[in-house]
């Protein structure tokens, strides 16, 4: 007889196992993670279906960064926002889709701050290429009703950071502070995210990097030749690097995880302070990475997880991956 797995650990199990091991808890957080998952599940479940009920296109607005808004960008901003509303556990939500700080005051003993991108990459949707949700998670500080600025804090406040690829399945990858990154498969016939991914480690080196490199004129000088030194054989042991560009940032940064390399957006003469945003993107990426023994930084080279937003949609250069690779990106931005 075929030996059926029943120790599935599923995210719930997942979160209530975690919840178990600190005393303190109260169970408002696993509470707001139940209700992320639920987003999760809603937008997967929208994307697969897009093409097929007539989501695909433009919704005729504009967001506050000036990008045309896709349905599906609108479907899973809204989503999102009744999702963390429901949970009664979010005080403020920033979205991409947002421009200002959504207040939920109704919900009195509220004590978390949610930053999201809904739907990352959804330059891509319509031709059905991965695109991603992206959260960080802050706690309200000491006697805050849950204002903005509960979010205009450092990476390294978060409390927890991920994200969720909406590719071949749905890969949903989660860390919390000081802890390990774990990576869940959505099944979709029992509607569970699976643990299928523990305790995730980005290789220390891999001959790959991400770039968008039609920006490549408006670069600096020292990050011109960083990427030209990877395409040079005789820097790299005779075997120049493969270059692997999605333009999701979700995407290319879950292969990244999985098969180690670098991952960059730099600041340029173009965008001086770079094109992704600091507490959606590029914040709870840099947790992720570093949590799975990566590095991040900004293209100031300082630590992404150290820079404070000033603003709740500021942005950031970003250049992320593998830990050795990262100490090469240093080394080439070092001697300018
Ligand atoms: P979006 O939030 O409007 O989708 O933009 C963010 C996306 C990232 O997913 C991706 O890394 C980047 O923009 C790609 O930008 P470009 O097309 O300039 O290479
Ligand atoms: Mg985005």
């Amino acid at each position: 007889m075929e030996r059926v797995n029943t120790e599935i650990v599923t995210l719930t199990r997942f979160l209530t196992e975690e919840q178990a091991k600190h005393k303190e808890a109260t169970g408002d957080f696993t509470l707001l993670c139940h209700a992320l998952q639920f987003s999760f599940k809603s937008i997967a479940y929208y994307i697969r279906r897009a093409t097929l009920i007539n989501l695909t296109g433009l919704a005729g607005s504009s967001n506050i960064t000036g990008d045309d808004q896709k349905k599906l960008d609108v479907i899973g901003n809204d989503i999102f926002i009744a999702a963390m509303r429901s949970s009664g556990k979010c005080a403020v939500l920033v979205s991409e889709e947002e421009e200002n700080a959504i207040l939920f005051s109704e919900h009195e003993g509220a004590r978390y701050a949610v930053a999201c991108d809904p739907i990352d990459g959804s330059s891509n949707l319509d031709a059905g290429v991965s695109v991603g949700t992206i959260f960080g998670i802050h706690k309200l500080a000491e006697g805050s009703k849950g204002t903005k600025e509960d979010l205009l804090k450092p990476g390294t406040e978060l409390i927890a950071a991920g994200f969720t690829m909406y590719g071949a399945s749905a890969q949903l990858v989660i860390t919390m502070k000081e802890g390990t990154v774990n990576g869940f498969t959505m099944d979709t016939s029992l509607g569970e995210f699976i643990l299928t991914h523990p305790d995730m480690r980005i290789p220390k080196k891999r001959a790959i990097y991400s770039v968008n490199e039609g920006n490549s004129h408006y670069w600096a000088d020292e990050t011109k030749a960083y990427f030209e030194s990877l395409k040079n054989p005789e820097l790299n042991g005779g075997k120049p690097y493969s270059a692997r560009y999605i333009g999701s940032m979700v995407a290319d940064a879950y292969r990244t995880l999985l098969y180690g390399g670098v991952f960059a957006y730099p600041a340029d003469k173009k965008s001086p302070k770079g094109k992704l945003r600091i507490l959606y993107e590029c914040a709870p990426m840099a947790m992720v990475f570093e949590n799975a023994g990566g590095q991040a930084l900004n293209s100031r080279m300082e630590r992404m997880m150290e820079v404070v937003p000033e603003s709740i949609h500021d942005k950031s250069g970003i250049f992320m991956g593998s830990y050795d690779e990262i100490e090469k990106v240093k080394s080439f931005h070092k001697s300018k």
